[in-house]
């Protein structure tokens, strides 16, 4: 059984992450395979409950007020659409629905109070409620573990030394804290990058290492390439080669073999052979619906099918919880 560490050298996750490809496959497959639910694929939902607008830098990010991309704003949903969009979901197979809010951070305004309404109201489907709203502070990520939430997101993207040219509107600190925050809450972390924003091999390595160092590794770790989105000042950034987002997703399997890593945005320009390899490297969790945040992503119909073919199975939710109180028992 691959020992779960959190002492990682950069050396040691860089010499991973160079090995040759199919050597590095190979090892991801074989302690992914160490799993026993391998073959099961954690779907999630998103929801942009509120979009554009936001006041933050983020040098790919659409929904940034300063760029001019085709992004329309939309103010705070209602908690009845959100409602309805999280059972569509649920027919369609998804086990957690996760809400992304366009904010720098969270305010103790009417807006969290609806949003906490709509934390209750998904739970209540029998679905994990996942959250990615920007910065909390302690007390706001109680608040909305006492409404039920199940997991919070918030990447970092980009390595500590890289981030100041991705955001400057906010530091590589401000990330870590509101982590930490939601872990003291006792949420589970969902946290990982992008890759394709122009960072070099070591930024990636770097990015790893202090998501592999972290206490407790967080729960999800998704995996972006970038969505080059006109209007944005990435938008030429040309798209990541297929073997890059297999070496990160491998790497992180590898350095944190109990996290599910989800292959996260770009997928809609990947085959279903590339997506095949994403799978085999260690990768056990997807974005499913035809909308990522703003940008489209492959409809459930078609993952449906490319399951079928790879002879994977969505996983059931809550089977973290319901695992660990099957051993309390
Ligand atoms: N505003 C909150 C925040 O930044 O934490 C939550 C929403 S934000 C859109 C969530 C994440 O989406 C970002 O941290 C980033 O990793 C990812 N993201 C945004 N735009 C992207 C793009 N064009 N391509 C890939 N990932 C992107
Ligand atoms: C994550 O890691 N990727 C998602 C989710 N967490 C919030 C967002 C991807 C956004 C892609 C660009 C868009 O659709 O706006
Ligand atoms: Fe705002 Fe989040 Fe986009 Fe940054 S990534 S501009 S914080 S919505």
């Amino acid at each position: 059984m691959a020992e779960v560490r959190h002492n990682w050298t950069k050396e040691e996750i860089a010499e991973i992450y160079n090995s040759p490809l199919m050597d590095l496959i190979y090892r991801a497959a074989t302690i992914h395979r160490e799993n026993e639910d391998y073959s099961e694929v954690q779907i999630s939902s998103l929801i942009s409950i509120k979009t554009g607008g936001c006041p933050e830098d983020c040098s790919y990010c659409p929904q940034a007020a300063r760029y001019h991309t085709d992004v329309e704003v939309q103010a705070l949903m209602q908690v009845d659409t959100v409602v309805s969009a999280a059972k569509k979901a649920k027919e369609g197979g998804a086990s957690r629905l996760c809400m992304g809010a366009a904010w720098r951070e969270v305010r103790d305004n009417r807006d969290f109070d609806r949003v906490l309404d709509m934390v209750k109201a998904v739970n209540e489907l029998d679905m994990e409620v996942c959250c990615t709203l920007g910065m909390l502070n302690e007390q706001q990520a109680q608040r909305l573990a006492d409404a039920g939430l199940y997991a919070y997101n918030h990447n970092l993207d980009t390595s500590e030394d890289d981030y100041k040219r991705i955001i400057t509107t906010r530091n590589f600190d401000d990330r870590l804290n509101t982590i930490e925050n939601v872990r003291k809450a006792k949420i589970s972390v969902c946290s990982g990058g992008i890759v394709g924003l122009g960072e070099t091999t070591d930024d990636r390595i770097s990015m790893l290492f202090t998501l592999s160092n972290m206490a407790k590794h967080p729960e999800s770790v998704p995996i972006n390439a970038l969505v080059p989105v006109k209007g944005t000042p990435l938008e030429n950034q040309p798209r990541v080669p297929i073997q890059d987002m297999v070496r990160m997703i491998a790497t992180t399997r590898i350095i944190m073999p109990k996290s599910v890593v989800r292959l996260s945005a770009g997928r809609t320009e990947m085959s279903l052979s590339d997506q095949a390899l994403c799978f085999m490297a260690g990768a056990n969790s997807i974005f499913a619906g035809e909308k990522l945040l703003t940008t489209p992503n492959p409809t459930f119909n078609e993952d449906m099918q490319m399951f079928e073919v790879l002879g994977l199975t969505p996983r059931e939710s809550f089977k973290e919880r319901k695992k660990s109180q099957a051993i309390a028992n």
